[in-house]
């Protein structure tokens, strides 16, 4: 039996975006909110696939091919805390259909091959924090990034030496409005 791993469909964060972020967080949380999600880590997950086997990830990787989805831009405009699952997230007050639209044709690929999802609905965000169980003191706004998202990505999560490394294995470009 060949070995299992775990992947994620998401959206990357542009390496600029991830520094203005963390530097944002580091002057806007106390140290003691939870534990950082690193710079590199930044992302938004659209579909979550599980610990799964070569053959379903190589047949997500043919549907994920054939999808044809839009760029969109989404801002950053909104911060929340799960105090349940202890993330502390920013995301969009408004998520744009096209990344609603991708999100959902991932998921329901998921689901047909057999990758458990979530009931609760789709929340677009980015995780800030981790462990973060005890009341956060929310900082009144973000500065408003804006997300341009031109492509997707499939992810395997990695945990080595106690850090948790996400590889892109493959990505997929979105297209104009006026190609589709
Ligand atoms: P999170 O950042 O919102 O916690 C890789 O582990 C990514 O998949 C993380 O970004 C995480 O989202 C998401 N993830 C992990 N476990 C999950 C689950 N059981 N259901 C949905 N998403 C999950």
């Amino acid at each position: 039996m060949s070995a299992e791993r775990r992947l994620f469909f998401a959206l990357s964060l542009p390496a600029k975006l991830q520094k203005q972020v963390i530097k944002w967080r580091a002057e806007c949380f106390p140290q003691d909110t939870g534990r950082p999600v690193a710079a590199a880590n930044l992302h938004i997950t659209l579909a979550f696939l599980g610990e799964i086997s070569e053959l379903k990830a190589e047949a997500l990787i043919r549907v994920a091919g054939r999808i044809q989805a839009q760029k969109f831009s989404m801002h950053l405009d909104d911060i929340g805390h799960w105090p349940g699952s202890g993330v502390v997230w920013i995301g969009a007050k408004r998520a744009p259909n096209a990344l609603l639209q991708l999100a959902s044709v991932l998921r329901s690929h998921a689901a047909r091959n057999g990758c458990h999802q979530s009931a609760l609905p789709f929340h677009p965000h980015v995780s800030l924090y981790r462990n973060a169980t005890r009341p956060v003191a929310i900082p009144p706004a973000t500065p408003q990034w804006l997300l341009e998202a031109d492509a997707f990505s499939l992810y395997e999560s990695t945990y080595e030496r106690g850090r948790t490394r996400y590889r892109c294995l493959r990505t997929w470009p979105l297209a104009d409005a006026s190609a589709l």
